[in-house]
Formats: structure tokens, C-alpha cells, sequence
């Protein structure tokens, strides 16, 4: 509510300050040399050690690494508390197993096969990374948005009762600068605004250097502005205590004033040249009254000065995390160097240098590593300083094991079918949830539903008004308290199981995402489910990717689709998504033709939220109400679940056969019967899932789909329909070498009704007739 101070919606946190001594800090520091020189080691093996069997250039981000070990070191064995969550940098990976090297949890075989087959991944990698890694990273800008959902999805368990409000932790996201470019942090920002999000942190390590250059400097303060209106504390790490002390000495002043001048590119650039050249710019801009200053400094000491920027000085560092320990969200921006410590820091194309062997090997002299010890965890360090940071090791608070995938465990009741003999699968869609709301129960309590600004032209404004919004606290519904009638409850509460967005498909995909890892980062599985414009899944395509690779689980309900879409037209009609689906792993494509295969599609599909071997449902559904077949057993059900079945089975000897999808079953039965007298014997096959059928025939000959096309001679035709791209079932003729005439969308859509879109488009009756002729001229 405006004006209401956040401090007075905060929960309290537990108290993390503790007065840091200079041996812990100087223990810190030890700890991100380690981690300097075993990410960088880690890259360097990968590239000039290990054999090569192909020539490919391996790669890895040693100055990435190196910008940012000192704030992974201040985090990871300082800050952070045991529930907190963290998204890292993808290429600052080796950081990561770095650390989990020196907590023991992390082998030195994998990080010797860093970037080889089944070794440490190039980024981050839930699934694949043998560490316990919260978030996956790798498409910059997703790991960093995901953060703020998770914080939400823990605020949401809380609010349920499912979380003792004491096992919350801090959803924590380091990220590299450029990443500030990405549209989806601003997108997310809003969103997180709006559901007065905490307990997130967001680390910026700010090197001003992206993949190709050093970046501008217009965006200075800018970042701040915009976060600090959106409610976030913006925490500026600048200067380090060697600065700051400098700043006090004769000349410090004009010093700090140069220091916040210089452009980006100027600081990277004498950063790479060093010492001399610092000293020769400094005169030369400042004149006499920097003189003192650079005289009681030989070049390394002024190097060192120049460079302390706070994102390198662990004392500057601990004195920012401490200072946050309230659950407002946080942006810290962590001036640092790009190759930090390393010969390329600085330089404009570091970002995938690679030091050669001589300068790691003069790397790993000044380190005090004896040659043979690189992989040594402790490596150069002394007695004393062992204890100090063996200590910090044996008290990182951090898991070391993956937490272990809550599988089963919700029981799915039998989902009935809504009656009617005229229906759509989206309005059966909403009967459903309906009726799974009423009947109540652990399913029912464990779906939470999210949409961006179209939960009610996707029908779940049935299920919202029963379930009611979610919000942290209460919020009246204006309307329904000034007695104004209208269909939909919107009062919003803590019991509430709907989140409703902001119309931002992106970050749909990245709640489902935050929603579908509950059980993982949370321990308590939720059953998800998004609904949108089935053409608005491009809209958010990389997040939907982004939450299928970390194995996210959800149900995502595409509706309305195709030209089916009718007097919408073209800007809403979808052609491609079921292509998308068939290129989409961890996603399984159900199109239902009738309600029935609707209710048994979605009864699996919250079996496969929540299997071992299970994976992600989306469900393309359409607003066109058709009959309903009459069934006469249930032997259709395995078929549907399986990608397809013969609504008509062909006869013997039969020689052709109509393959539909979806919306336009009736054009394809009223063809069928058309044809049955003079093609007697033709079959009508009903593809569920061009995506499962597809998968099943690349897999092995032995398939369902092969099966199913087996009930034809060598020499029948096929025709196929769906509305949407016709190249997903037009492959059907490959399973068994049939001829094929396939129909579908290949232009645009536009206005009309359905009569003349589907002549227009065809995918009529007369279309089919057309085409079986044609196959059998
Ligand atoms: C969506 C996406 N686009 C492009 C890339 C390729 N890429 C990887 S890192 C990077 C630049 C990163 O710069 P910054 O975030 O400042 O990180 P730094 O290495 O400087 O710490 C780019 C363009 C990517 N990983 N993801
Ligand atoms: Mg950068």
C-alpha cells in the first residue's frame, strides 16, 4: 500500500554481526588468493595440460574469475547463512567448484575434466555439476531474475504455513555488469516491486568490461536510480581502505575527484600498464598537488593503491554484507578490475584470456605454490595462516551435498472429465480446476496457479475465485466491497494460491521456474501451473528454455491457438509453438481434440511434475467448443497419453489415412466421412502429441507412432492437419515410407470466421478432399 514503510512488513532476521578481526579478514583474503589461482589453474589445465583429441579451443573465463573471487570469498565463507540460495555468474563457475575444492566437496578429478565430458560444467549447472548449484546459469541475465521469484515462492511457502518462517534464507545473485543490460532484469524488477519482494541480494560485479569492450560510463548512477526506486537499498562499494586512507594524505582529495572522473576505458587501460603509468597520467592531470602522494609510493605500491577498488578489499566487502542484514532487497555495486591480480587485468579483450604457460607459472611463483602443488588445496600457505583458514573453511556455513529431489509424494486423485456434448478444451480446462478446487485435498492445495494479465480470458478466474490471489498481506477487492458485480473475486490474501503478473511472458517462464525448483531449493513441492496466449510462448522462449534445462516442473497451459483464434486475428493466431514444443526438451506437448483427453492429459501430467523420470506438460488449447465423441470403452486413454490413437481404425488392405490435430477435429471427422465411400476402410488418426511421437520414432524403431502406422499397407497415403505448422506431423510420412500431403499454417493468419480462415488457410473439409485426390491421381 502507498506509503507504508517496508520495515513494518519485515519479519526479523537473525543477527550475523559479529566484530570481524583482522586475522579473519587476512584469512578471507588468503582464501580468495586460493581461489584466484585454483579457477585459473582449473582453466589452464583444461587448455594447455589435458590431451586434446579434436583441436577445439576448450575455453574458460580466467580474468571473469578473477574479478569477482574476493566477493565469493567474503560471501561464501563470511555471509552467507545455511538457507541461502545462490545464482552465480556463469562464467565465474570455477569459482564455485574452487570452493567447494577447498570445502572438500568437489574433487580435483572433476576440475582437472572441467569443461570434458561428465567433468565440472563450463557454467553452473543444476542437473549436471556434482556440487550442490541452487540455480543454473549461463544465458546472462535469467540466473540473476530467478533469484527475486525464488524469494517470492518462499515467501508464498510461509505465508501457506508449509515453511517456518526461520528456515528462510537470502536468494543471492552475482552477476556481471553487462548483465545490467538485459531487458529481463527490468522486467523482473517491476514485478518483484509489485509483490514487495526481500530477502534478495543482488551482487554486481562491476568491472565495467563486457564480452567485446569496456562499457559506457553514462550508465554511472543510473543503475542506482532505477533500483532505488523500485524499492531496493543500492549499496555502492567504491573505494577500498587503502583508498580511503590515500584520500586523507595531501593530494587525497584531488585523488578521489580523478578516481571519479575517469572513464571506464582510461581506468582499464592504465590498470593493464600498471604502476608507471599511473604514476606519469596522475602527474599529468593532477600536477604538483598529487606529488606527496606518488612519491611515498614505489609503481607496485601506487598499482596496489590504484587498483584497491572495494569489490577487491575483503575488509570494505564484510563491512557492506554486515551492514545488510535486514531482509530488504539489496543491490550492492562492487566496483572491481576485470583479471584482477592477473597479467591481463584491465585489458579491453580479457574476457576469454588465457594466461600463457609462462605467466602461470610466474603466477603460481608469486603465490609461493612449489611447482607440483597446483592442485594442492592449501597450497603456499604457512602453518599459521592454515589455521586461520582452515577455520573459516570448517564453519562455512554453505550445504556441501545436494539436498536430495523430493519425488512423489502429492497423490493425483482421478481427474473426471467435465459433461456437455459441446465444449472447448479451454473452458473444460477452468471446469477442471474448478472442480479439483472444490473437491480440496493435497493436489488442490499444492497447485498454485500464475498468469501474465490473462487469468481471466483463460478461464481461471473459476479456480482464483475460490483459491484467491496471493499477496504477503491482505488486500481488499474495491469492487466486491462496494457491491459492484462482476464475475471475479480479486480480493488478494496470504492463503491466496494465485500470483498474478504483470503482462510479462519472460517472467511467467521464471516464476514457473522459481515455482517448479520449490521442491529443490525448498524441500516442498509445488505443482505450478501458467497459463498465456498459446502465440506469446516466443515472447518468453529463452526463460522457458532456461527452466526446462535446470529441470524446473510445470504445467503450462497455451490457450488460445491457431487461426482457430478466429475474428482475434493474425497478431494472436500461433503457428509455430508446436514445433517449439518438438524442439524443447524437458517438455512434453499434449494437444487435446476433446475434453476427455484434456482430463487425462492433465491427471499425467501432475503424475509427471512430480516423477523421477517425469517432466514439464504443456497443454495447446483452444476457445472453439466442438462435440464430444461418444466413447464406448477407455481403450483411447493409453493412445492419447502415448502421442496418438485411430479415433477410426483403418480397415485391411486400407489405403489411406487422415492424421489431425487438435481444434480442427471436426473438419477432420466431416472429411472422414466424406471419403469412407470411396476410400472405404480409411483411417482417422488423432495425434495428441506430435512431440511424444516424434520422440519415440527418433528413439528406436519399436515406437508407438511406428505401431500405429503399421495398420497401413506400404503404399496408403497419408493426409495430415493440424492448426499450426504442418511440418510438425508432416513426417509422418518417414515412419513407414508413406506419401504424405500435409496440411496447416505456413502464412500469417488474419480476421474471419472459422469457415473462411480454415478454406482460406486449407484446412477443410475440401482441402482434405482435395488432397487425398491428389495423392491418389
Ligand atoms: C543471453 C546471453 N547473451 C550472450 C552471452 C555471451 N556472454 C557471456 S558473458 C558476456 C559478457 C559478460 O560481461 P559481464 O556481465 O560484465 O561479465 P564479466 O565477465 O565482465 O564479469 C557475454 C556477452 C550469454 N552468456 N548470454
Ligand atoms: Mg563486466
Amino acid at each position: 500500500m502507498p506509503g507504508k514503510r517496508r520495515s513494518e512488513l519485515r519479519q526479523a532476521q537473525p543477527e550475523r554481526i559479529e566484530v570481524v578481526s583482522d586475522d579473519k579478514i587476512e584469512a578471507l583474503r588468503l582464501i580468495d588468493g586460493r581461489l584466484r589461482w585454483l579457477s585459473a589453474w582449473t582453466i589452464h589445465n583444461a587448455n594447455h595440460l589435458r590431451d586434446s583429441t579434436d583441436g577445439l579451443k576448450v575455453g574458460g573465463h580466467q580474468a571473469s574469475c578473477a574479478s569477482m573471487t574476493a566477493l565469493m570469498a567474503a560471501l561464501y565463507f563470511h555471509a552467507l547463512g545455511p538457507n541461502d540460495k545462490v545464482a552465480v555468474k556463469p562464467h565465474a563457475g570455477p569459482v564455485l567448484h574452487a570452493i567447494h575444492y577447498l570445502l572438500g566437496s568437489q574433487s580435483r578429478e572433476q576440475l582437472e575434466n572441467f569443461r570434458g565430458f561428465g567433468g565440472a560444467q563450463s557454467y553452473p549447472s543444476r542437473t549436471k555439476d556434482v556440487i550442490p548449484v541452487d540455480f543454473s546459469t549461463g544465458s546472462v541475465g535469467l540466473g540473476v531474475a530467478i533469484t527475486a521469484f525464488a524469494s517470492l515462492v518462499q515467501d508464498y511457502l510461509v505465508a501457506h504455513g508449509m515453511m517456518d518462517a526461520a528456515d528462510t534464507g537470502r536468494m543471492v545473485a552475482l552477476m556481471g555488469d553487462a548483465e545490467l543490460d538485459e531487458g529481463n532484469i527490468y522486467e523482473c524488477l517491476i514485478e518483484a516491486y509489485k509483490h514487495d519482494i526481500r530477502n534478495c541480494w543482488w551482487i554486481v560485479d562491476y568491472n565495467r568490461q563486457s564480452l567485446d569492450a569496456t562499457t559506457a560510463e553514462r550508465m554511472f548512477c543510473r543503475f542506482d536510480e532505477i533500483f532505488a526506486s523500485c524499492g531496493w537499498r543500492v549499496a555502492t562499494l567504491k573505494y577500498g581502505k587503502l583508498m580511503e586512507a590515500a584520500f586523507a594524505e595531501p593530494g587525497g582529495t584531488e585523488l578521489k575527484a580523478w578516481i571519479d572522473d575517469a572513464g571506464n576505458a582510461d581506468y582499464a587501460a592504465l590498470t593493464y600498464q600498471g604502476g608507471a603509468a599511473w604514476r606519469v597520467r596522475l602527474s599529468a592531470d593532477i600536477g604538483d598537488a598529487i606529488a606527496p602522494l606518488l612519491a611515498a609510493r614505489d609503481d607496485d605500491a601506487l598499482a596496489a593503491l590504484m587498483t584497491n577498488l572495494a569489490g577487491h578489499d575483503m575488509a570494505s566487502l564484510i563491512e557492506a554484507f554486515d551492514a545488510a542484514q535486514d531482509d530488504v532487497p539489496t543491490l550492492f555495486i562492487a566496483y572491481t578490475i576485470k583479471g584482477h591480480g592477473l597479467p591481463f587485468a584491465g585489458h579491453k579483450d580479457n574476457h576469454s584470456g588465457l594466461m600463457n604457460p609462462a605467466q602461470i607459472a610466474s603466477l603460481r611463483d608469486a603465490m609461493g605454490i612449489a611447482d607440483g602443488q597446483e592442485w594442492e588445496a592449501l597450497a603456499g600457505l604457512g602453518d599459521n595462516a592454515r589455521t586461520g583458514v582452515q577455520a573459516l573453511l570448517d564453519g562455512c556455513l554453505i550445504a556441501k551435498a545436494k539436498r536430495p529431489r523430493p519425488w512423489g509424494g502429492i497423490d493425483v486423485p482421478a481427474v473426471a472429465s467435465p459433461a456437455g456434448d459441446e465444449q472447448s478444451t479451454q473452458a473444460a480446462f477452468g471446469k477442471i480446476l474448478l472442480d479439483i478446487s472444490r473437491a480440496g485435498g493435497p493436489l488442490a492445495d499444492r497447485i498454485v496457479t500464475t498468469s501474465p494479465d490473462v487469468t481471466v480470458s483463460t478461464n481461471l478466474g473459476a479456480w482464483v475465485n475460490q483459491r484467491g490471489l496471493f499477496r504477503r498481506s491482505e488486500l481488499a477487492d474495491v469492487f466486491a466491497a462496494a457491491k459492484i458485480p462482476s464475475p471475479q473475486k480479486w480480493a488478494a490474501r496470504p492463503a491466496g494460491q494465485h500470483i498474478e503478473l504483470g503482462i510479462a511472458e519472460n517472467n511467467l517462464f521464471l516464476m514457473l521456474a522459481a515455482l517448479g525448483l520449490a521442491g529443490d531449493l525448498f524441500g516442498l513441492r509445488l505443482m505450478p501451473i501458467g497459463t498465456l496466449y498459446d502465440p506469446f510462448i516466443a515472447r518468453g522462449l529463452d526463460a522457458l528454455n532456461y527452466a526446462c534445462y535446470q529441470d524446473a516442473r510445470f504445467m503450462l497451459v497455451a490457450t488460445p491457438s491457431g487461426v482457430t483464434l478466429g475474428p482475434e486475428g493474425g497478431a494472436h493466431q500461433s503457428i509455430n509453438p508446436p514445433l517449439i514444443a518438438m524442439g524443447q526438451p524437458g517438455l512434453r506437448h499434449y494437444e487435446p481434440a476433446f475434453v476427455d483427453e484434456l482430463a487425462v492429459m492433465m491427471e499425467e501430467g501432475f503424475r509427471l511434475m512430480q516423477a523421477e523420470d517425469g517432466e514439464s506438460v504443456y497443454l495447446r488449447l483452444t476457445t472453439r467448443s466442438i462435440a464430444q465423441p461418444e466413447r464406448s470403452d477407455d481403450g483411447w486413454k493409453a493412445g492419447a497419453l502415448a502421442g496418438g490413437y485411430w479415433l477410426r481404425e483403418p480397415g485391411p488392405d486400407t489405403k489411406a489415412a487422415l492424421i489431425f490435430s487438435g481444434a480442427i477435429a471436426p473438419e477432420a471427422l466431416a472429411a472422414w466421412e466424406s471419403i469412407t465411400d470411396d476410400l472405404p476402410g480409411i483411417g482417422l488418426l488423432n495425434v495428441t502429441s506430435p512431440d511424444l511421437l516424434h520422440r519415440g520414432w527418433s528413439n528406436g524403431l519399436a515406437s508407438h507412432v511406428t505401431r500405429l502406422l503399421a495398420a497401413l499397407d506400404r503404399d496408403a497415403t497419408l493426409v495430415t492437419m493440424l492448426d499450426g505448422s504442418p511440418a510438425a506431423l508432416s513426417w509422418l510420412g518417414s515412419v513407414r515410407g508413406h506419401r504424405v500431403s500435409p496440411l496447416g499454417l505456413d502464412r500469417f493468419g488474419q480476421t474471419g470466421s472459422l469457415e473462411q480462415l480454415y478454406a482460406h488457410y486449407r484446412i477443410d473439409e475440401e482441402a482434405v478432399l482435395d488432397a487425398v485426390a491428389g495423392l491418389h491421381l
